[in-house]
């Protein structure tokens, strides 16, 4: 179902001739109420005239985390803190948060492009959603709980934390659809397979993000669940969940491009890539009040496609993130990401989505070793089915990475679960 046809549908003409204008009145406002851009500009030489459309973007300099973090908390905002209503934040890894406000106007806009997200993946008011992104500072609880809400949806506000209460609300609430990271949708599964009350769910649809996963992951899900799953995409700066969604074609995620204004670039070069080619994903807000960004470097890999989809969409489509341009593992000069090893994994079919990605130094020699969990019946007795199964999973990651990786076959449940973003690699070379 198109929830909103006149925004999801326009010729391509329309759309450029949108944002050019929301593009010029964005630089226009950045760059007379905030000081770093309005700096930022003039050490280019650039007044908000010279931008006169979306021709005129790759004039306009990148913005990076750094400058937000650089410019903490609020210094980016380019509204009085009275105009703003609501504030979120990421803590990363390193460093200070990054803050990011919102306008009434712009929680609007945030409920209605998370609400685009749900009704494409079959949503509507009749059904019954669980929320179990984690509220609070995060965007995820917060983010789909509105826009459930803006659809018409029933909203059930889990967040995380206790996940027998929610398998046991989900029945007795006849939950049709659920929002939460994949991984932690893999481990509700788990829950529900165990206590054997998988046969009496009700739900539908997951609309799962925040965490890169793999094509196999999303059918895994599917086939396990007996679901629909989506693939939803966003990132707190740019705004939260909803900036992107696949449809039930599952062909790419669909941009909502009136709001924000999607480039591809060469991490390297910062010049842009030709459509189809992968590179780092670049977003400019066109709408947004309290924290415009222009050219913000999102650090994600992804390609873009302008075709018209087969759903009738013309938004464009960004492909499944092959990863963060920052989750690279470099191994003996090797680059590796860990949705290569995802994949590789779950072809080999006879292993679960549970592993974790290990990589030390040992003798000044880089080291990959990925443990990975695999059904009970391969320790009995009989290590001789173990074995195999070891050698066959190294000789299919050799092949993916060109890399020799130790495989190393672990029970079920040791390896820990997320109930957010899943941690799946530990890198000691970092540790010491
Ligand atoms: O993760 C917002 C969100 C919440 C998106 C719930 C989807 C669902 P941050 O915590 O700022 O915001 O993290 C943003 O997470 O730059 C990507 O690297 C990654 N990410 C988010 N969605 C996806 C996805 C939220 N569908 C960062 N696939 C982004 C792959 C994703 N990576």
């Amino acid at each position: 179902m198109i929830w909103n046809e006149t925004k999801e549908c326009m010729s391509r003409d329309e759309m450029q001739a949108l944002q050019s204008a929301r593009l010029v009145k964005t630089v226009d406002k950045v760059y007379h109420n905030v000081e770093f851009y309005r700096k930022k500009m003039q050490a280019v030489g650039l007044e908000p005239g010279d931008i006169r459309g979306i021709e005129d973007l790759p004039k306009l300099p990148y913005t990076t985390k750094l400058d937000l973090r650089d410019n903490y908390p609020f210094g980016l905002f380019a509204v009085p803190m009275s105009e703003v209503v609501r504030v979120h934040a990421s803590s990363g890894t390193t460093g200070k948060a990054t803050v990011v406000g919102y306008t009434r106007r712009d929680i609007e806009i945030w409920s209605e492009c998370v609400a685009r997200a749900m009704s494409q993946a079959g949503i509507t008011k009749d059904d019954r959603i669980q929320v179990a992104y984690g509220y609070g500072l995060f965007t995820g609880g917060l983010g789909a709980h509105y826009g459930a809400e803006h659809l018409g949806a029933t909203v059930i506000p889990m967040s995380t934390g206790n996940t027998k209460k929610l398998t046991t609300m989900m029945q007795d609430f006849e939950a049709t659809a659920i929002a939460c990271t994949p991984s932690y949708l893999l481990h509700i599964a788990e829950t529900l397979e165990e206590s054997g009350e998988i046969a009496n769910i009700k739900l539908k649809a997951a609309i799962c993000g925040a965490e890169p996963w793999t094509e196999n992951m999303r059918l895994q899900i599917e086939e396990r669940l007996h679901i629909k799953a989506y693939d939803i995409y966003g990132l707190s700066e740019v705004m939260g969940p909803g900036v992107a969604c696949d449809c039930q074609y599952h062909k790419g995620l669909h941009v909502y491009e009136d709001h924000f204004l999607p480039e591809i670039v060469s991490p390297e070069t910062l010049q842009p890539v030709a459509e189809g080619e992968t590179g780092e994903l670049v977003f400019t807000t066109l709408t947004k009040e309290a924290l415009p960004l222009i050219r913000y470097r999102t650090k994600d890999l992804t390609s873009i496609d302008y075709s018209k989809c087969e759903c009738g969409r013309t938004l464009a489509r960004i492909s499944r993130f092959k990863g963060r341009s920052d989750d690279m593992l470099i191994i003996r000069g090797v680059n590796v990401f860990p949705s290569q090893i995802e994949t590789a994994l779950l072809e080999v079919g006879e292993t679960t989505p549970n592993y974790l990605i290990i990589v030390d130094r040992v003798d000044h020699q880089d080291t990959l070793e990925v443990r990975v969990e695999v059904d009970e019946k391969y320790f009995s007795d009989d290590m001789a089915s173990l074995d195999q199964l070891t050698k066959k999973i190294a000789a299919v990651l050799k092949q993916a990475l060109g890399l020799a990786v130790k495989v190393k076959l672990v029970e079920p449940k040791t390896i820990e679960r997320s109930e957010g973003k899943a941690k799946r690699v530990i890198d000691k070379r970092h540790l010491v």
